[in-house]
């Protein structure tokens, strides 16, 4: 079922919970090639949520600000290609929210432990706002957090569990968001991580 959570937000719950095996092979294959890291921000922290990517360009951070990066700097190779499974479920998703013409070429991958949390903030390195993201949830259950087009608002609280998807497009695309302290907790495919994958269309 799709419901909307917002004007161009809708939750499709349980989206690819039959693929759940399939979509933790493929984040792992990835990370043989391109390894879970730390990223720094323009500030000088770690983030604490340890990330990847596939596609033709991926999401990166340091000391010099936040971009889409053609390859992995910490191997100077090329991202690995987006896994097929990826592309099928984010188009499939999308089409179901309303989203007909998705094409991603991008996927940034978050794996959350116990204890790690993504700050509010808006994603704004894309070309193309009029293009949604998909975000898929995998293994341990979060609280999402969903706020406005400015700061200062009181995020909504949302509880994503494993083979959720979410479809950003519209006004949504602008909101703030981000992930509560992810709590204890193991689950039975992806042990005591949560990950996220986000599709998007970044060039
Ligand atoms: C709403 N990831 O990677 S996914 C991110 O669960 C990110 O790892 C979170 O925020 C995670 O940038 C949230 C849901 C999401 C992704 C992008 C959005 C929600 C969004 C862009 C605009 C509005
Ligand atoms: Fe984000």
């Amino acid at each position: 079922s799709v419901r909307p959570l917002a004007p161009g937000a809708a939750l499709l719950q349980g989206f690819v919970h039959a693929s759940l095996p399939a979509l933790l092979q493929a984040i792992e294959h990835v990370a043989q090639q391109a390894p879970f890291r730390r990223m720094v921000t323009p500030g000088g922290h770690a983030m604490s949520v340890a990330m990847t990517n596939c596609g033709t360009v991926g999401w990166v951070t340091d000391r010099a600000g936040y971009r889409y990066s053609q390859t992995d700097p910490q191997t100077g190779l090329a991202w690995p290609p987006l896994p097929p499974i990826f592309v099928a479920l984010a188009v499939g998703a999308a089409k179901a929210a309303g989203f007909p013409g998705f094409e991603p070429d991008a996927c940034l991958v978050n794996r959350y432990e116990p204890g790690t949390k993504l700050s509010l903030h808006q994603d704004k390195d894309e070309r193309d706002f009029s293009q949604p993201i998909v975000s898929v949830s995998l293994g341990l259950p979060a609280v999402f957090l969903f706020g406005g087009e400015q700061r200062n608002r009181k995020p909504m609280r949302l509880r994503l569990e494993s083979g959720d998807v979410v479809v950003w497009g519209g006004p949504a695309r602008h909101r703030y968001h981000g992930v509560d302290l992810l709590a204890e907790g193991s689950d039975p495919l992806a042990g005591p991580y949560r990950y996220n994958l986000t599709l998007r269309k970044a060039l």
